[in-house]
C-alpha cells in the first residue's frame, strides 16, 4: 500500500507540471481557433491537437529532461547526491556572487620545489571556492574546487614531516567542504577535522609517514557529488632520498563530468547526479576541462620528463598512455618503495588513485596524453605534450605528409 502511495504520489509530482502546461496549452489552441473559425472546425482541430499529443506521449512518454529527482533514495552511509529544488532556487539567487575563472584548468607545469632542509613543520593551506567557468567553449559548469582550479594546487612534502594543513572555506561558498588525504595516517585523513562551513577554517596535523603521490578530495557528503564538481588534487610525500633528478615534471589529473545536457550543449549545466550513479559521464577531461592541457605542456629531446598522473574519478579507471612513447619508468599505483615497473605502455590509474611515469624523449613532434579508454577522447580525455628538437633518424626514420600531420588527431 506504502509502495502504491509513494509511486502515485511520484506520478502526481512528475505529471502535474505536465498536465497543467498542456491544459493551458490547449485552451490557448482552442480560443486562438475559435476567434478564427467556426465551432465545428474550431472543435476539430483542438480535438486533433490533443490526439497528435497522445500519440506522441504513447510512444515516448515524458521526455527525461523535464524530469526532476525529487526522491531519489540511496543507500550511502550519508546523504545522498539527489539535489533538493531549494538548492537550485538558492544557487539561481546566488549565481551573480561565483568568481567567474578565466581558465578553470590547473597548469600542469606548476609543480612545487623538491627538496627543502631537514627536519621541518610544513603548513599547507588549501582554500574551498565555488566558481562558474567553461568545461567546453561556451559550456559553463559550477566547478567546486581546491584554490579555484581543478584540480588543486600540488602539494609537496617530505617522508617523516610534521604536516599542518589549514582549510578555509570562501565565504561565497553554498556548500560545506573538507579535505580528505590519502597521505594521513588517522580516521577519515582530516576530512571530518576539517570539515568548514562556509567562510570558516579550520586545520589539524599529520605525520606524512609513507612515500607516495596521493590524492586528495572533498569528503563532505555527499563525497561523490562533491568530487564529481572538482574537488581533487594531488599531494606529494618524497622518500627521505628525494625522487631521481629529471628535466621536466607535469603534473595531470582526470576527472568526470555529469552535466545534465548532453555534450557540447551550450550554456549554463546543471549537473545529473542520476548519471553520475549509473557512471554515464558526459565529460570525462584531463586537468578539468576540455583541452586543459594543450599549449602549456613543451619539452625538448634529449630530456627526461616525469608525469604525475591522478584520476579524481568519481568512478572510471584510467588507462593512461602516452601515443608514441613507452613509459621508461612507472611506479605503480604511484608507490614509491616498491618495484618499479620498466618498458610499459599503458598503466592502470583506479579512482582515487594515482601513477608516476617517466621517460626520455628522443624525437621531436606531438605527442598525445590519453586514456586509452579511447572512445573517452571525443569525451575531451586527452592533452598534448609538444617536443622540440632535432629528427633523430636513429630511432624514428619516416616521411611524413605534412598535410596528414596537420589534420587534427594526428
Ligand atoms: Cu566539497
Amino acid at each position: 500500500m506504502f509502495e502504491v502511495f509513494s509511486l502515485v504520489k511520484f506520478l502526481i509530482l512528475q505529471g502535474a507540471g505536465l498536465v497543467i502546461a498542456l491544459i493551458a496549452a490547449g485552451l490557448f489552441v482552442y480560443l486562438v481557433l475559435r476567434k478564427l473559425h467556426s465551432s465545428r472546425i474550431t472543435l476539430f482541430l483542438f480535438f486533433f491537437f490533443f490526439g497528435t499529443c497522445l500519440l506522441l506521449y504513447v510512444p515516448m512518454g515524458i521526455p527525461s529532461s523535464i524530469t526532476y529527482p525529487f526522491g531519489l533514495k540511496t543507500y550511502g552511509p550519508a546523504e545522498g547526491p539527489w539535489l533538493p529544488l531549494k538548492n537550485v532556487f538558492t544557487f539561481f539567487r546566488h549565481v551573480r556572487q561565483f568568481e567567474r575563472v578565466a581558465d578553470i584548468a590547473r597548469d600542469p607545469n606548476v609543480t612545487p620545489a623538491p627538496l627543502r632542509a631537514e627536519g621541518e613543520e610544513v603548513s599547507l593551506h588549501l582554500t574551498t571556492k565555488e566558481v562558474l567557468a567553461e568545461i567546453a567553449p561556451g559550456v559553463v559548469v559550477n566547478y567546486w574546487t581546491f584554490d579555484g582550479t581543478v584540480p588543486g594546487p600540488m602539494l609537496r612534502v617530505r617522508e617523516g614531516d610534521m604536516v599542518h594543513v589549514t582549510l578555509s572555506n570562501d565565504s561565497n561558498s553554498l556548500h560545506h567542504h573538507s579535505v580528505d588525504f590519502h597521505a594521513v595516517t588517522g580516521p577519515g585523513g582530516g576530512g571530518v577535522a576539517t570539515y568548514v562551513a562556509p567562510g570558516e577554517s579550520k586545520d589539524f596535523r599529520f605525520r606524512a609517514l609513507n612515500p607516495g603521490l596521493y590524492v586528495y578530495h572533498c569528503a563532505a557528503p555527499n563525497v561523490a557529488n562533491h568530487m564529481a564538481h572538482g574537488m581533487y588534487g594531488m599531494i606529494l610525500v618524497e622518500p627521505k632520498e628525494g625522487l631521481p633528478q629529471v628535466d621536466k615534471e607535469f603534473y595531470v589529473m582526470q576527472g568526470e563530468v555529469y552535466t545534465a545536457g548532453k555534450m557540447g550543449t551550450q550554456g549554463l549545466q546543471v549537473i545529473d547526479t542520476e548519471k553520475m550513479l549509473s557512471g554515464n559521464a558526459e565529460y570525462i577531461i584531463f586537468n578539468g576541462r576540455v583541452g586543459g592541457l594543450n599549449g602549456k605542456m613543451t619539452a625538448a629531446t634529449g630530456e627526461k620528463v616525469r608525469i604525475y598522473f591522478g584520476n579524481g574519478g568519481v568512478s572510471d579507471i584510467s588507462s593512461f598512455h602516452v601515443i608514441g612513447e613507452i613509459f621508461d619508468t612507472v611506479y605503480p599505483e604511484a608507490s614509491i618503495g616498491g618495484a618499479l615497473l620498466k618498458n610499459v605502455q599503458t598503466t592502470l590509474v583506479p579512482a582515487g588513485g594515482a601513477t608516476i611515469v617517466e621517460f626520455g624523449l628522443e624525437v621531436p613532434g606531438r605527442y598525445i596524453l590519453v586514456d586509452h579508454a579511447l572512445s573517452r577522447l571525443d569525451r575531451g580525455a586527452w592533452g598534448v605534450l609538444e617536443v622540440t628538437g632535432t629528427e633523430n633518424r636513429e630511432v624514428f626514420d619516416a616521411a611524413v605528409d605534412p598535410q596528414v600531420a596537420a589534420t587534427p588527431g594526428h
